[in-house]
Protein backbone atom coordinates (compact mmCIF):
# COMPACT_ATOMS: atom_id res chain seq x y z
CA UNK A 1 0.00 0.00 0.00
CA UNK A 2 2.90 2.40 0.78
CA UNK A 3 4.53 2.09 -2.62
CA UNK A 4 1.60 2.42 -4.68
CA UNK A 5 0.72 5.55 -2.72
CA UNK A 6 4.34 7.67 -2.58
CA UNK A 7 7.21 5.74 -4.87
CA UNK A 8 8.33 7.97 -6.84
CA UNK A 9 8.52 7.05 -10.56
CA UNK A 10 12.07 5.72 -10.67
CA UNK A 11 13.16 6.25 -14.01
CA UNK A 12 12.57 9.73 -12.88
CA UNK A 13 15.05 9.55 -10.19
CA UNK A 14 17.58 7.60 -11.10
CA UNK A 15 20.24 7.32 -13.98
CA UNK A 16 22.19 3.84 -14.08
CA UNK A 17 25.58 4.59 -16.29
CA UNK A 18 27.85 2.34 -17.53
CA UNK A 19 30.33 1.83 -15.25
CA UNK A 20 27.44 0.32 -12.77
CA UNK A 21 27.35 3.16 -10.71
CA UNK A 22 23.87 5.14 -10.21
CA UNK A 23 23.14 8.53 -10.23
CA UNK A 24 20.43 10.18 -8.27
CA UNK A 25 18.82 13.64 -7.74
CA UNK A 26 17.43 14.18 -4.72
CA UNK A 27 15.58 17.03 -2.93
CA UNK A 28 16.06 17.98 0.54
CA UNK A 29 14.72 20.50 2.74
CA UNK A 30 16.44 21.96 5.70
CA UNK A 31 13.59 23.69 7.99
CA UNK A 32 13.37 25.05 11.81
CA UNK A 33 12.21 28.25 14.11
CA UNK A 34 14.22 31.30 12.74
CA UNK A 35 17.75 31.42 13.06
CA UNK A 36 18.34 27.80 14.41
CA UNK A 37 21.55 27.90 11.85
CA UNK A 38 19.99 25.94 8.74
CA UNK A 39 22.09 28.47 6.64
CA UNK A 40 24.74 27.66 8.70
CA UNK A 41 24.60 23.67 8.38
CA UNK A 42 24.10 24.35 4.46
CA UNK A 43 27.04 26.14 4.35
CA UNK A 44 29.29 23.95 6.71
CA UNK A 45 27.99 21.04 4.04
CA UNK A 46 28.94 23.20 1.10
CA UNK A 47 32.73 24.31 2.67
CA UNK A 48 31.61 28.05 2.54
CA UNK A 49 32.82 28.25 6.08
CA UNK A 50 31.15 30.05 8.82
CA UNK A 51 29.87 33.41 10.05
CA UNK A 52 29.00 34.74 13.10
CA UNK A 53 26.52 37.35 11.94
CA UNK A 54 22.73 35.81 11.28
CA UNK A 55 21.46 36.86 8.07
CA UNK A 56 17.70 35.96 8.23
CA UNK A 57 17.06 34.23 4.73
CA UNK A 58 14.18 35.48 2.99
CA UNK A 59 11.68 32.46 1.16
CA UNK A 60 14.01 30.22 0.60
CA UNK A 61 17.79 30.13 -0.75
CA UNK A 62 19.15 26.51 -2.70
CA UNK A 63 22.31 24.53 -2.95
CA UNK A 64 23.17 22.00 -4.58
CA UNK A 65 26.10 19.55 -4.05
CA UNK A 66 27.30 16.20 -5.39
CA UNK A 67 28.36 13.76 -3.41
CA UNK A 68 29.27 9.76 -3.83
CA UNK A 69 28.76 6.84 -1.28
CA UNK A 70 29.33 3.41 -1.59
CA UNK A 71 26.65 0.96 -0.21
CA UNK A 72 26.97 -2.41 -0.33
CA UNK A 73 29.58 -2.09 -3.38
CA UNK A 74 27.29 -0.28 -5.52
CA UNK A 75 28.49 3.68 -6.02
CA UNK A 76 25.80 6.07 -5.71
CA UNK A 77 26.32 9.12 -7.17
CA UNK A 78 23.73 11.63 -5.74
CA UNK A 79 22.95 15.15 -6.53
CA UNK A 80 21.56 17.16 -3.32
CA UNK A 81 19.68 19.30 -4.30
CA UNK A 82 18.87 21.30 -0.93
CA UNK A 83 16.22 23.72 -0.13
CA UNK A 84 16.78 25.92 2.87
CA UNK A 85 13.84 27.52 4.33
CA UNK A 86 13.55 30.79 6.09
CA UNK A 87 12.42 30.24 9.02
CA UNK A 88 10.48 33.55 10.23
CA UNK A 89 6.92 33.18 10.71
CA UNK A 90 6.64 36.34 8.11
CA UNK A 91 7.36 33.19 5.74
CA UNK A 92 4.64 31.16 6.56
CA UNK A 93 2.62 31.40 3.27
CA UNK A 94 5.32 31.28 1.18
CA UNK A 95 7.07 28.51 2.23
CA UNK A 96 4.39 25.76 1.99
CA UNK A 97 5.43 25.59 -2.11
CA UNK A 98 8.87 23.87 -1.33
CA UNK A 99 8.35 21.51 0.32
CA UNK A 100 6.81 19.57 -2.96
CA UNK A 101 8.28 16.65 -4.26
CA UNK A 102 10.96 16.47 -1.34
CA UNK A 103 12.73 12.97 -0.58
CA UNK A 104 13.68 14.29 3.10
CA UNK A 105 13.88 16.53 5.78
CA UNK A 106 16.42 18.17 7.73
CA UNK A 107 14.76 19.05 10.83
CA UNK A 108 16.62 21.47 12.96
CA UNK A 109 16.41 22.98 16.30
CA UNK A 110 18.87 25.14 18.54
CA UNK A 111 19.87 23.09 21.36
CA UNK A 112 20.53 26.53 23.36
CA UNK A 113 16.85 27.07 22.60
CA UNK A 114 13.56 24.91 23.66
CA UNK A 115 11.24 26.94 22.03
CA UNK A 116 12.74 25.85 18.78
CA UNK A 117 12.66 22.03 20.12
CA UNK A 118 9.11 22.33 21.00
CA UNK A 119 8.32 23.53 17.37
CA UNK A 120 9.96 20.26 15.78
CA UNK A 121 6.57 18.66 15.36
CA UNK A 122 5.01 22.09 13.58
CA UNK A 123 7.62 21.67 11.33
CA UNK A 124 7.01 17.76 10.57
CA UNK A 125 3.53 18.59 10.20
CA UNK A 126 3.90 20.98 7.82
CA UNK A 127 6.79 18.97 5.87
CA UNK A 128 4.39 15.98 6.18
CA UNK A 129 1.27 18.33 4.75
CA UNK A 130 3.32 20.12 1.66
CA UNK A 131 5.97 17.11 0.66
CA UNK A 132 3.23 15.53 -1.94
CA UNK A 133 4.72 11.99 -0.56
CA UNK A 134 3.52 12.38 3.30
CA UNK A 135 6.00 10.84 5.56
CA UNK A 136 9.15 11.29 3.75
CA UNK A 137 12.90 10.50 5.63
CA UNK A 138 13.33 12.99 8.14
CA UNK A 139 16.51 13.76 10.73
CA UNK A 140 16.53 15.58 13.65
CA UNK A 141 19.47 18.01 14.28
CA UNK A 142 20.42 19.73 17.51
CA UNK A 143 21.99 22.42 16.02
CA UNK A 144 24.77 24.73 18.30
CA UNK A 145 26.29 21.76 19.97
CA UNK A 146 29.59 23.96 20.94
CA UNK A 147 27.29 26.58 22.69
CA UNK A 148 26.12 23.88 25.23
CA UNK A 149 28.81 23.13 27.46
CA UNK A 150 29.17 27.08 28.38
CA UNK A 151 25.21 27.81 28.47
CA UNK A 152 22.88 28.26 31.30
CA UNK A 153 22.07 24.87 32.14
CA UNK A 154 18.22 25.53 31.96
CA UNK A 155 18.38 27.17 28.85
CA UNK A 156 19.55 23.73 27.25
CA UNK A 157 17.14 21.54 25.76
CA UNK A 158 17.53 18.01 27.50
CA UNK A 159 18.75 14.71 25.46
CA UNK A 160 16.41 13.05 27.30
CA UNK A 161 13.64 15.09 25.99
CA UNK A 162 15.13 14.78 22.51
CA UNK A 163 15.57 10.80 22.45
CA UNK A 164 11.72 10.51 23.49
CA UNK A 165 10.48 12.62 20.45
CA UNK A 166 12.73 10.16 18.22
CA UNK A 167 11.06 7.37 20.11
CA UNK A 168 7.34 8.12 20.00
CA UNK A 169 8.47 9.43 15.99
CA UNK A 170 9.75 5.93 14.92
CA UNK A 171 6.58 4.14 16.84
CA UNK A 172 4.25 6.66 14.18
CA UNK A 173 6.87 5.81 11.59
CA UNK A 174 6.78 2.11 11.87
CA UNK A 175 5.35 0.98 8.50
CA UNK A 176 7.83 3.13 7.20
CA UNK A 177 11.89 2.09 5.43
CA UNK A 178 13.32 4.01 7.10
CA UNK A 179 14.40 4.90 10.88
CA UNK A 180 14.14 8.48 12.39
CA UNK A 181 17.37 9.36 14.48
CA UNK A 182 18.62 12.43 16.44
CA UNK A 183 21.98 13.92 15.70
CA UNK A 184 23.87 16.76 17.82
CA UNK A 185 25.71 18.82 15.13
CA UNK A 186 27.61 22.39 15.26
CA UNK A 187 27.73 24.64 12.02
CA UNK A 188 30.40 26.14 13.56
CA UNK A 189 32.80 23.04 14.21
CA UNK A 190 31.42 20.71 11.71
CA UNK A 191 30.03 18.01 14.23
CA UNK A 192 28.03 15.48 12.54
CA UNK A 193 27.00 17.27 9.26
CA UNK A 194 28.85 15.21 6.95
CA UNK A 195 27.12 12.07 8.83
CA UNK A 196 23.65 13.73 8.45
CA UNK A 197 23.72 14.21 4.70
CA UNK A 198 25.33 10.21 4.91
CA UNK A 199 22.39 9.09 7.06
CA UNK A 200 19.93 10.60 4.83
CA UNK A 201 20.86 9.24 1.67
CA UNK A 202 21.13 5.55 3.20
CA UNK A 203 17.74 6.40 4.74
CA UNK A 204 16.64 7.39 1.21
CA UNK A 205 17.81 4.70 -1.06
CA UNK A 206 16.44 2.61 1.79
CA UNK A 207 13.19 4.21 1.80
CA UNK A 208 13.16 4.13 -2.16
CA UNK A 209 13.29 -0.03 -2.33
CA UNK A 210 17.15 0.31 -3.66
CA UNK A 211 19.07 -0.92 0.02
CA UNK A 212 17.36 -3.55 1.21
CA UNK A 213 17.28 -2.43 5.07
CA UNK A 214 17.66 1.39 6.34
CA UNK A 215 20.30 2.17 9.00
CA UNK A 216 18.71 2.72 12.52
CA UNK A 217 21.58 4.57 14.24
CA UNK A 218 24.86 6.66 12.83
CA UNK A 219 27.07 3.53 14.46
CA UNK A 220 25.12 0.98 12.16
CA UNK A 221 25.44 3.12 9.27
CA UNK A 222 28.88 3.65 10.01
CA UNK A 223 29.51 0.03 10.73
CA UNK A 224 28.37 -1.36 7.05
CA UNK A 225 29.14 1.61 5.33
CA UNK A 226 32.71 3.12 6.74
CA UNK A 227 33.00 6.82 6.03
CA UNK A 228 36.26 6.79 4.81
CA UNK A 229 35.29 5.20 1.35
CA UNK A 230 32.65 7.58 1.14
CA UNK A 231 34.32 10.91 0.78
CA UNK A 232 34.55 11.65 -2.63
CA UNK A 233 32.71 14.40 -2.91
CA UNK A 234 32.46 17.59 -5.28
CA UNK A 235 31.17 21.15 -4.32
CA UNK A 236 29.09 22.97 -7.08
N1 LIG B 1 27.81 29.01 17.92
C1 LIG B 1 27.04 28.65 16.91
N2 LIG B 1 26.32 29.56 16.25
C2 LIG B 1 25.58 29.16 15.19
C3 LIG B 1 25.56 27.81 14.76
N3 LIG B 1 24.74 27.72 13.69
C4 LIG B 1 24.30 28.97 13.45
N4 LIG B 1 24.81 29.85 14.35
C5 LIG B 1 24.54 31.29 14.43
O1 LIG B 1 23.14 31.46 14.59
C6 LIG B 1 22.66 32.56 13.81
C7 LIG B 1 21.59 32.11 12.84
O2 LIG B 1 22.15 31.24 11.87
P1 LIG B 1 21.47 30.99 10.45
O3 LIG B 1 22.20 29.85 9.85
O4 LIG B 1 21.36 32.23 9.69
O5 LIG B 1 20.00 30.54 10.91
P2 LIG B 1 18.74 30.13 10.02
O6 LIG B 1 18.14 28.95 10.69
O7 LIG B 1 19.16 29.96 8.62
O8 LIG B 1 17.79 31.40 10.20
P3 LIG B 1 16.61 31.92 9.22
O9 LIG B 1 17.16 32.00 7.83
O10 LIG B 1 16.24 33.26 9.75
O11 LIG B 1 15.47 30.95 9.34
C8 LIG B 1 23.91 33.17 13.14
O12 LIG B 1 24.33 34.24 13.93
C9 LIG B 1 24.92 32.04 13.14
O13 LIG B 1 26.25 32.52 13.21
C10 LIG B 1 26.31 26.84 15.50
O14 LIG B 1 26.32 25.63 15.25
N5 LIG B 1 27.04 27.33 16.56
MG1 LIG C 1 18.57 30.89 6.91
Amino acid sequence: MFWKKKKPKMDKVVKKTQDGSENYFIKLVLMGDGAVGKTSLRRNYLGMGFTEEHIMTIGADFAAKDVSYNFNGTNYNITYQIWDLAGQSTFNSVRSMYYKGCFGGLLVFDRTRPTSFENITNWLNELKKHSSRGKVPIIILGNKADLVENADPSTVVPDEKVEELVKKLNEEYADERFHIIYLSTSAKTGLNVDKAFHFMAASILSWLGVLDHPPRSIEELEEEHPIEENNKETDQ
